[in-house]
C-alpha cells in the first residue's frame, strides 16, 4: 500500500477532491478528511472539495469552508477521487477530474477497475475512510480529520455491524476517538436518529413492502408520489433500506426509490449468504457484499422479479 505522501508529489500545488453521486457518510467523510489533512499538513497546497448536496444528517462535517457543488473551471495539479467505484459515478464535477493534470483514486469497492493515473484500491476494507486512515501519517491526523474518518467508518459498517469490520477497523476507530470528540453524538445524530418525515416514509414503505419468506426476499418501492406526500427527497431515504433490513427472515432486501420520471435507484442489502455486489454489478451498479446499489429505468417490479430469481438461485431454493 502506498502512503498519502507518495500521492502528493512535490510538484503538486493545487488539489481537488471528488466523491460519488448522492454522497453518503463514507464519501463525505473521505472527501472532507482529505481536504482537512492537506490543510493541516501541507501549507503550500491549496485544496478544494467537490460534492453534491450534503444531506442534513451530515451537515456537521461541512464546517465553514465552502464545498463546490459544480465545476469551477479550474485546472488542478491533482484531482483525488475517493469512495467512487467508477469514473461515471463521480458526483458534482466530473469535469474537474477529467481536466486535472494528474489523477488519483482512493477506494474500497471491489468492482473498481482503477480509472486514475494512481490507483489505491483495497476492496476488502470497511470504508474509504479506513483506507485513508491507513494512508495518512497517524501522528498528523488532527481532531477535525479524525471526526471525518470516524464518521465514514461508522456509516459504511452501519456502526461496525458488517463483516467488513476487521480488528484493524476497530483499532483505527480506537485510535481516532483518542483524538477526543463526541463519537456517541456522531453515531446518534448521523446514523441512528431519523427525521419525522423519514420515519413516516419508513412506516408507509414498510407497510407496503412485500415479504416472501419462502424466498428469503423482501422488496419495497417508494415512487415519487409517496415521497412527495411526505415532502421527502432521495437524500431523505438513506435509512429506509437499513430499516427494512432489520426484518428477520429476509436474507436479501431490495428497496427501489424513484429519482425522477424515468429513473429509479435500487438499494440492496444482504445478511450473511448472498453477495449483492454481484447482483448490482450485473445491473450496471456496484457496491459491497452486504450493501450495493444501481440505477435503472425499467418498472421496479421487473427488477424485483430479476432479484428474486437470483436470490432463489444463490440460495438453491
Ligand atoms: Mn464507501
Amino acid at each position: 500500500m502506498k502512503t498519502f505522501d507518495e500521492i502528493i508529489t512535490d510538484q503538486v500545488r493545487t488539489v481537488s477532491v471528488v466523491g460519488h453521486v448522492r454522497p453518503d457518510g463514507d464519501c463525505l467523510g473521505a472527501v472532507l478528511s482529505v481536504r482537512q489533512y492537506l490543510k493541516d499538513n501541507y501549507p503550500g497546497i491549496e485544496a478544494d472539495a467537490f460534492a453534491e448536496e450534503v444531506p442534513q444528517y451530515l451537515r456537521f462535517l461541512e464546517k465553514d469552508i465552502p464545498i463546490f457543488r459544480e465545476d469551477n473551471h479550474r485546472t488542478y495539479d491533482l484531482c483525488i477521487s475517493v469512495d467512487c467505484s467508477d469514473k461515471e459515478r463521480i458526483g458534482a464535477a466530473p469535469e474537474v477530474f477529467e481536466r486535472a493534470l494528474k489523477t488519483a483514486c482512493i477506494d474500497h469497492h471491489e468492482t473498481n477497475p482503477g480509472y486514475a493515473d494512481v490507483n489505491c484500491i483495497e476492496g476488502k476494507l470497511s470504508s474509504a475512510c479506513e483506507l485513508l486512515y491507513r494512508l495518512f501519517d497517524k501522528n498528523r491526523i488532527s481532531r477535525e480529520t479524525a471526526v471525518c474518518l470516524y464518521t465514514g467508518m461508522v456509516h459504511d459498517t452501519d456502526c461496525f455491524r458488517y463483516e467488513s469490520t476487521s480488528p484493524e477497523t476497530l483499532r483505527a476507530a480506537a485510535d481516532l476517538i483518542e483524538k477526543g470528540f463526541d463519537f456517541a453524538k456522531i453515531i446518534r445524530e448521523s446514523l441512528v436518529m431519523r427525521s419525522w418525515k423519514e420515519a413516516a416514509v419508513i412506516a408507509e414503505v414498510t407497510e407496503k413492502a412485500v415479504f416472501l419468506p419462502e424466498d428469503q426476499f423482501l422488496y419495497a418501492f417508494a415512487p415519487l408520489e409517496l415521497q412527495e406526500k411526505y415532502g421527502a427527497a432521495a437524500q431523505d431515504l438513506g435509512s429506509v433500506v437499513s430499516s427494512l433490513n432489520e426484518i428477520a427472515g429476509a436474507e436479501v432486501v431490495l428497496f427501489c426509490y424513484q429519482l425522477d420520471r424515468n429513473t429509479w435507484k435500487g438499494s440492496l442489502r444482504s445478511k450473511e449468504k448472498v453477495n449483492v455486489a454481484d447482483f448490482a454489478k450485473d445491473l450496471g451498479g456496484g457496491g459491497h457484499m452486504r450493501a450495493a446499489g444501481f440505477d435503472f429505468t425499467e418498472e421496479p417490479m421487473v427488477i424485483a422479479e430479476i432479484i428474486r430469481e437470483r436470490v432463489r438461485k444463490e440460495l438453491s431454493l
